[in-house]
């Protein structure tokens, strides 16, 4: 593992996760109530726009459904819907590295409070190009109060160098308490991210 992988995780670890709540704390805010799922024991959750097929863009000119943040400093990375080689429909959403920041990321919240216990399950298919510091990935974090309380951000398995579409699956249990859980994607470093077609599912155990 290079020193700035190294160097990466460890920022990651030590402040992602204050930023990330920073910022989409912020995105709460500025957007309606947080949709509840239903509450069947097994069941797949609809996404917003969850192929990015969308033309539209949301009150923050982020795709419709989806809200993007990243690490605090000047603006580091760039969320373009684009036409070039989508893995399904017409678009996909491109996540690129422009600026020294060390992450980029888009998601969706839900209300997970009728679904303590179960697993969130989280697929989606990721292409990068030249994710070569520390990869990209999918997100999962949960919430209680602002404060984080359980993430899996695939970091086990990142998606390194260049690489055509492939379908990536995390998940992560949501502990009693929990309000918030949101969806979605991570660039971390330099490159570019592509993201399509995502589904969630809430297993019962
Ligand atoms: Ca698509």
């Amino acid at each position: 593992m290079s020193l700035s992988r190294i160097a990466i995780l460890a920022l990651l670890a030590g402040c992602a996760l204050p930023h990330a709540h920073a910022a989409t704390t912020e995105a709460t805010e500025k957007t309606p109530a947080l949709r509840t799922p239903p509450a069947a024991p097994t069941n797949g959750v609809p996404l917003a726009n969850p192929g990015f097929e969308s033309a539209q863009s949301g009150p923050r000119g982020d795709p419709v459904g989806w809200f993007t943040f990243q690490h605090a400093g000047p603006p580091s990375y760039r969320y373009v819907v684009d036409t070039d080689r989508p893995h399904g429909g017409a678009r996909s959403l491109r996540i690129e590295n422009i600026g020294p920041e060390p992450y980029g990321a888009i998601a969706q919240a839900f209300d997970p409070k009728p679904h303590v216990g179960k697993t969130a399950k989280l697929s989606g298919w990721l292409r990068t190009r030249d994710a070569n510091d520390a990869g990209a990935g999918l997100t999962l974090l949960v919430l209680q109060g602002g404060a984080t309380v359980a993430y899996n951000y695939q970091f086990d398995a990142p998606v390194n160098g260049t690489t055509d579409w492939k379908r990536y699956t995390i998940s992560v249990v949501i502990p009693k308490g929990a309000d918030r859980l949101e969806v979605g994607a991570m660039m971390r470093g330099k490159g570019a991210l592509w993201l399509d077609d995502v589904e969630l599912e809430l297993v019962a155990p």
